[in-house]
């Protein structure tokens, strides 16, 4: 049988740059500060790690694989000074035979490397790629039969599940390498089997249990079981789910039928100091933190995610937009790897019934390329994405500094565009006649928006907020607008907040913290919400909220003062040092509350809705506190680039 041991603990990690070496345990990454501290000049290079191993123990006939489940950039293994393998792209898994070279000891080397090229997709981007083996790594033992582990990193078990009415028309392909007889066995969530069935063969579930988005994400499971002699050699599981949907021009998208507005936001993965190098606990906080916003999307930005996030993605019900790292630059050399990146994560993510969507692409017509070489990969990844799987929609998301017209914003079955008018671009009604303009020439397009945000720092605030003040208070302004747009125009299949989480960026520097975004809901630390997470969360939860905003924002000067209030559980009242000042009207969706207040010298803020309370203290101070204003504005290199390009498209 086969057996897989985690071998994350024991490394020897040695420094390219200057030969320091260290004992880790993985996942790990060379980039944690240097790659946040912003500066650009974090180390892209070759790093080496070594592992000894001793010879496991596997049956006479089987094989012994070592899975890596993501090294970035590109990886070159060896055993015992051997070549066992290598695999260019730092998000996805691949897996090496070592059998051939195994002796009782044995020592592992694997070059990482993450320096720049012209082949490997991402070269350039707004975030830092950091170098390392930031997944796991496993050591895999199978018998002589055993269930494949060669084919592009992939499950050996892949599933197709179709809905027919009220049944469910399943079918399992799992794929042996070696001799045996296939067994299949399908699970319902109650753990009950309610199917055998033989390789490739389609079974019927009557009145199938649909998964049903975050309102009811049920799952099913299959079992490929591979016997041999009469002895089981290998087993497979993955879980799976039965859903429809599809995305209509006018009216959004649907889910199993039922119109269902995708409402989420972008996911970034790295953490102060790990970087990209995360255990569970951290993935788990992030699907916590994006379902307490009350999303029913994600779009797992810019490159495959870890296994393990799609998997919680199945069982939150969240809607996910898959993506490989096509990005802002097209290069003629990576065509390979693009294609190669793409077959991997579908081959690695086919089974999970979260992810609806294949994104070909991210702003890649931000740079001037070869047009027609650029138009011809998409046309081909388009390709493979419908040949390796004929179920999902592929889609893109494209610059807004482009024409609508370009043709690869066309070439997926439903597109969405990076809208950042009000923030790279003065003027947050542009979105409105962007819009207009795209459904005028477009109607039967399905369009979304893949990315919109601003940036807003918990530490900045300003009475009168202003695109690229950086402040709290801008960022939450923005983000009422951008509601009440896709209230106005639900024909939107979907919008993605950019970005859920700040992220490193090392070549930013802006708002007083180089080598940060700070468009996040929420920081980079997870340890703070900001303003506008709550605004998310009055609109789209079924949470009570209440939120008072401004609460960071302590010293006011001038006589009066403005309070925001999200809440979505009725009248709000506000009170000031134990007295009702207002009860304005509900604004923007029945969710905002605004009130002037006349400000004493100190301000003991009370607001209370439906049984909820929160509180706040403002005082009135003579001099704006310098503290919360950004003394490097917008002075980094990638803001002020994209804002030029942006106006200058116009
Ligand atoms: C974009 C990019 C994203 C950036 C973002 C920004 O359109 O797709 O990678 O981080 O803009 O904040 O500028």
């Amino acid at each position: 049988m086969k057996t897989v041991s985690n071998i994350n603990r024991d490394w020897e990690f040695v420094h390219g740059e200057n030969g320091k070496k260290q004992r880790i345990d993985l996942p790990h990454t060379w980039n944690g500060e240097d790659g946040q501290d912003g500066g650009n000049d974090y180390f892209r290079g070759t790093c080496t790690y070594f592992k000894r191993l001793k010879r496991p123990s596997f049956p006479e006939g089987g094989a012994v694989y070592l899975e890596f489940k993501g090294v970035n950039a590109s990886a070159v293994v060896y055993v015992n000074g051997e070549r066992a393998g290598s695999h260019d792209g730092g998000y996805s898994a691949f897996r090496c035979n070592i059998t051939p070279f195994l002796k009782d000891e044995n020592l592992i080397k694997v070059e990482v490397d993450n320096s720049i090229n012209d082949r490997v997709y991402p070269q350039e981007a707004d975030f830092t790629f950091y170098g390392g083996i930031y997944r796991d790594v496993n050591l895999i033992c199978v018998d002589k039969s055993h269930f494949d582990l060669e084919y592009y990193g992939a499950s050996p078990i892949k599933i197709d599940p179709l809905v027919e009415g009220k049944d469910g028309r399943v079918t399992v392909t799992a794929y042996p390498a070696g001799e045996g007889e296939v067994k299949i066995q399908i699970f319902d969530g109650e753990g009950n089997c309610v199917a055998e069935l033989e390789n490739g063969e389609t079974a019927v579930i009557k009145n199938v249990h649909l998964w049903n988005g975050v309102q009811d994400p049920y799952l099913y499971r299959a079992v490929a079981s591979l016997y041999c002699e009469g002895e089981k050699a290998d087993e497979i599981c993955a879980a799976f789910g039965f859903r429809t949907f599809r995305a209509d021009p006018e009216k959004g998208f649907f889910l199993n039928g039922e119109s269902y507005p995708l409402r989420g936001v972008c996911r970034h993965q790295d953490r102060p100091q790990l970087g990209n190098a995360l255990t569970k606990a951290e993935h788990e906080e992030d699907t916590r933190l994006i379902l307490e916003l009350g999303a029913n999307t994600v779009r797992l930005a810019h490159y495959q995610h870890d296994d393990y996030f799609y998997e919680l993605c199945d069982r939150a019900g969240l809607v996910v937009w898959a993506e490989i790292p096509y990005i802002s630059r097209h290069m003629k050399g990576g065509n390979e790897n693009a294609e190669s990146q793409m077959r991997e994560l579908i081959l690695q993510q086919y089974n999970h019934p979260s992810i609806c969507f294949w994104g070909l692409s991210n702003e890649i017509t931000m740079k001037k390329g070869d047009k027609e070489d650029m138009l011809q990969t998409h046309r081909r990844l388009n390709e493979l994405c419908h040949t390796l799987d004929p179920h999902r929609l592929t889609t893109t998301a494209n610059y807004m500094g482009s024409s609508v017209d370009i043709p690869t914003a066309h070439i997926g079955d439903v597109e969405s565009w990076n809208l950042y008018f009000g923030w790279y671009c003065p003027g947050l009604s542009l979105n409105d006649a962007w819009l207009k303009k795209f459904k005028k020439k477009y109607p039967d397009r399905a369009v979304g928006i893949s990315e919109y945000g601003a940036e807003g720092m918990p530490n900045l605030h300003a009475a009168r907020p202003q695109r690229f003040d950086n402040s709290e208070e801008y960022q939450a302004l923005y983000h009422e607008y951008m509601l009440e747009f896709f209230a106005r125009n639900p024909c939107l299949w979907a919008t993605h907040v950019w970005n859920m989480f700040d992220f490193a960026a090392d070549a930013r520097n802006q708002g007083g913290e180089p080598g940060r975004n700070h468009k996040g809901l929420v920081t980079f630390d997870r340890k703070t919400k900001k303003d506008a997470f709550y605004l998310y969360k009055a609109y789209w939860s079924k949470e009570k909220v209440l939120h008072l905003c401004g609460k960071r924002f302590i010293n006011r000067t001038g006589r009066t003062a403005f309070v925001t209030v999200y809440s979505n559980v009725g009248q709000v009242e506000i009170y000031n040092n134990g007295r009702l000042v207002a009860s304005p009207a509900p604004e923007k969706g029945g969710k905002v509350y605004k009130c002037k207040l006349n400000l004493e010298e100190k301000n003991e803020i009370v607001v209370k809705a439906g049984g909820l309370q929160d509180t706040a203290v403002f005082y009135k101070v003579k001099r704006k506190d310098p503290s919360y204003r950004t003394n490097t504005g917008n002075s980094m290199s990638w803001e002020k680039r994209k804002a030029k390009k942006s106006g200058k498209k116009k």
